[in-house]
């Protein structure tokens, strides 16, 4: 049964177990629910880059940090499909576009609305990550057929403003309210390694898996330290703790997809296999993520060759062509059509 009632003290007891009991807790779990072999792959696409208004101490986006970035307009429609081909033909299934806005303006939205048709043409998944919407554009970029909108919380509510001081929890809370009410897929996670604790990590889960239905999708991200930001220095997070917070985002939410997303570039292959074996069943796929590199992709097909696991095919209402890229010889037979949309 799924539960949006968590109790931090709760949720803090699930943390401190030995990581053993924790992560045999979380696979049984995730075993319930999906197949433990399958990874889901999204590829992301920066669709207008840098310049960013606000102070987001971990972002190479924010112009107030001296980070190097180019900054680039908005894209065109053709440039972003185009994009799109080259993410399925590597195995990916849903392709996300990312904007460093504070929230669309209105003269920028029939562009965005047109990526999604044309993305959704090509038989992909969409995802955007446009920053605050209000209700009418969330409505809006549901009737163009957007089938995810991440936006994260990023922390707990009581670390929030040590990172981010232009924008208040509680506006994050109502995008993603204006998301769900317009019948989007939520896709909505935190950052790890900002210099919080603990009971921050035990706080943002809760309010994770207290809402009143779980994200779909739950991106567990590991802070890509950029240079010129306040975060450049800021101490990794312990390996195994990192591996705990994706085993409790299992138990708590455990029909979500839980992406071990940014941050896997410096990861071994091992611990990006005990974060699969703690419930992580998701990935960003391709050589970038929106500005920083990511884990190359062919290292990432072999990972999935060595380990025997496969990439997840994803139901998608129009596909003109074969969506699957059979790069690593997987039969037809053990490709396992996966629903989304599982009622929580
Ligand atoms: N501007 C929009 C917003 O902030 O909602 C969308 C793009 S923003 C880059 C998307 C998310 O990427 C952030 O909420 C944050 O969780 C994640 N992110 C950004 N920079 C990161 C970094 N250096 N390391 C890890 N995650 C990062
Ligand atoms: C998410 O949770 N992680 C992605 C996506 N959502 C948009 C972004 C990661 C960004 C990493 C830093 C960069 O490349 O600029
Ligand atoms: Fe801008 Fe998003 Fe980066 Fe924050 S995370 S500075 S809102 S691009």
């Amino acid at each position: 049964m799924l539960r949006h009632d968590w109790a931090l003290a709760e949720i803090a007891a699930l943390f401190a177990q030995p990581l053993p009991e924790l992560l045999f807790q979380a696979q049984a779990v995730h075993r319930q629910h999906f197949d433990p072999l399958e990874i889901q792959a999204s590829t992301l696409l920066s669709i207008k880059t840098g310049a960013c208004p606000e102070d987001c101490q971990y972002c190479a986006q924010a112009s107030r940090y001296q980070t190097g970035l180019e900054r680039e307009k908005l894209l065109n429609v053709e440039e972003v499909v185009e994009a799109a081909r080259v993410a399925r033909a590597q195995g990916a299934s849903r392709f996300c576009m990312g904007a460093a806005w504070r929230s669309p303006h209105e003269r920028d939205m029939p562009v965005v609305l047109e990526m999604v048709r044309q993305v959704k043409a090509l038989g992909m998944e969409t995802c955007m990550t446009l920053g605050m919407l209000s209700a009418s554009q969330a409505d809006a970029l549901a009737a163009a057929g957007l089938d995810y909108y991440n936006h994260n919380l990023d922390t707990s509510p009581e670390f929030y403003e040590k990172i981010i001081s232009t924008r208040r929890y509680a506006d994050r809370l109502d995008t993603l309210t204006h998301v769900r009410n317009a019948g989007v897929k939520v896709c909505a996670g935190g950052i790890m390694g900002m210099g919080e604790v603990r009971e921050d990590r035990v706080s943002l889960l809760q309010q994770l898996a207290n809402l009143p239905q779980h994200p779909e999708s739950v991106p567990i991200n590991r802070l890509v330290p950029v240079p010129g930001t306040p975060l450049a220095e800021a101490p990794p997070i312990d390996e195994l703790e990192f591996v705990r917070t994706i085993a409790v985002a299992r138990l708590l939410m455990p029909k979500s997809w839980v992406r071990l997303s940014a941050g896997r570039e410096s990861m071994s292959d091992s611990l990006q296999l005990l974060c699969f074996m703690a419930g992580a069943n998701s990935l960003f796929l391709g050589c970038k993520l929106l500005t920083t590199p990511n884990a190359a992709v062919d290292r990432d097909q072999a990972l999935l060759q060595r380990t025997g696991m496969r990439w997840a095919k994803v139901a998608v209402d129009s596909q003109p062509e074969p969506l699957y890229y059979d790069a690593m010889a997987v039969s037809r037979q053990s490709v396992r059509t996966v629903e989304l949309g599982q009622d929580v």
